[in-house]
């Protein structure tokens, strides 16, 4: 196909030491750095490389039905042919009236990353660093969680009879992912910390056991994670919206955004760049902050959400995302709980549903039109991060509990087993 012959080097984003693609070390070894993986420009561009992402998707059965591996050529090219894949990726992109209606986006787009095999985004991410791991003889993939990157790695590591490691905060992981972790056989060490001790602590596991590590710092994760993005350009006939809206968290996501959208630009995928809009929980929003200061400094704070997701408060790829808002015109802001409550509740009774996190999203949107920053007219879309059964506890508090968002509480129906009692029920929900 020729689009790529010369393979990616790993560069450090702060001193620019390179090293090749098989290099395990989870920073730089000159300064510590963060590595990021810097392709060589494709040898066709525009519309023949666009062009490419077709051929690509029909060219082998292994790539075929990967909505990740169809851009291999543009994420790893080195590993296209081994790729640890489930397949994943081709995540519809669902519209809804009632979901813009609320948010006061005509035609707002979600790109729903719950559709992925263990239902969140990081599976984008996942299949290219286990991948990763497998290619250059790793004895074992390890992360720190909020809990979707776990449950992802350790699908992936099971597929490829990898030994999967992940380091949890002990209380603060939802109850789908913990499930998910466990059955699919990782080892899941519970620390009695929260999620920023859980990365410290499996980073210096990492360089003193040999064990690789793929979270969202991994270069590799982020070159899968932007094909959220290329995706949906291609869905979207590579007519790009005016404003793209994430949850975010460690970063990671952002970071990946903003280097799928500078590379699409540059390699003429698209001629016109969407602004990218980052959004935190209130209660875990060290980036908003550090936005409305222009950036100055990162503040790390004591994180908390019911958003647990996203209940994160030393994010990891700050220096990527600030690069990636601002090479956006971007922005940042934060949603209160109940603002994201109500936002999930209106994506859930749209019959769409997502997890607590992923609603941030939606309600950034409802917020930055309702100040007027989005424009009447204005093409959104919003990334809805993970699968409502994800945090089943959120629902029952949402629903069953009496609280402070009983008015939308649907609890469930006792009735006695008679055809007349169900009749009763009947009539009362006659609209
Ligand atoms: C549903 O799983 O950090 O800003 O360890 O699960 O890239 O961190 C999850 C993050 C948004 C934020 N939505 O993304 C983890 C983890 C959902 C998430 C985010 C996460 P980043």
């Amino acid at each position: 196909m020729g689009v790529i012959t010369k393979l990616p080097q790993q560069v450090c984003d702060d001193c620019a030491a390179t090293t090749n693609d098989r290099d395990a070390a989870p920073r730089c070894r000159a300064c510590g750095g963060l590595l990021s993986l810097v392709h060589p420009p494709p040898e066709v561009r525009g519309a023949a490389l666009r062009a490419s992402f077709a051929d690509a998707c029909c060219a082998r059965p292994s790539r075929t039905a990967s909505g990740v591996w169809r851009f291999g050529a543009i994420v790893h090219p080195g590993a296209v042919d081994d790729a640890v894949s489930h397949p994943e990726g081709n995540t519809p992109l669902i519209g809804r009236e009632a979901i813009g209606a609320w948010a006061g986006v005509d035609g707002l787009l979600l790109k729903h990353e719950g559709h992925n095999p263990t239902g969140s985004f990081k599976d984008r991410g996942m299949t290219v660093a286990v991948t990763q791991a497998r290619r250059i003889g790793a004895r074992a993939v390890a992360c720190a969680s909020t809990g979707n990157t776990s449950a992802s790695l350790a699908a992936y590591a099971a597929q490829a009879g990898m030994t999967g490691l992940v380091f949890i905060p002990e209380g603060q992981v939802a109850l789908g992912k913990l499930t998910q972790t466990l059955a699919y056989g990782a080892r899941t060490l519970m620390i009695q910390g929260d999620f920023d001790a859980c990365l410290r602590l499996v980073q210096e596991a990492g360089e003193s056991l040999g064990v690789y590590l793929v979270n969202s710092i991994n270069p590799f994760r982020l070159e899968g994670q932007k094909t959220i993005v290329l995706e949906l350009l291609q869905q979207l006939d590579w007519d790009p919206p005016e404003w793209l809206v994430l949850p975010a968290g460690n970063l990671g996501n952002t970071a990946a955004f903003g280097k799928a959208l500078e590379e699409a630009k540059a390699w003429g995928l698209i001629t016109r760049v969407p602004r990218l809009v980052s959004v935190q929980a209130a209660g875990a929003a060290p980036f908003a902050a550090a936005f409305e200061r222009g950036f100055d400094h990162l503040d790390t704070l004591t994180p908390e959400t019911l958003a647990t997701a996203i209940r994160i408060g030393a994010p990891a790829s700050y220096d990527r995302a600030v690069r990636a808002i601002r090479g956006t015109d971007g922005l940042v802001l934060s949603c209160t709980d109940s603002e994201i409550l109500e936002a999930k509740a209106v994506i859930d009774r749209a019959g769409v549903g997502c997890e607590p996190a992923s609603a941030a999203s939606v309600a950034g949107v409802r917020k930055l039109r309702a100040q007027g920053t989005i424009k009447e007219g204005d093409r959104v879309v919003a990334v809805l991060t993970g699968h409502i059964l994800k945090d089943p506890g959120i629902l029952q508090r949402m629903h069953v509990e009496d609280g402070p968002l009983s008015s939308n509480a649907n609890r469930p129906i006792l009735v006695a087993p008679t055809l007349a009692a169900i009749e009763a029920v009947l009539t009362s929900l006659d609209r």
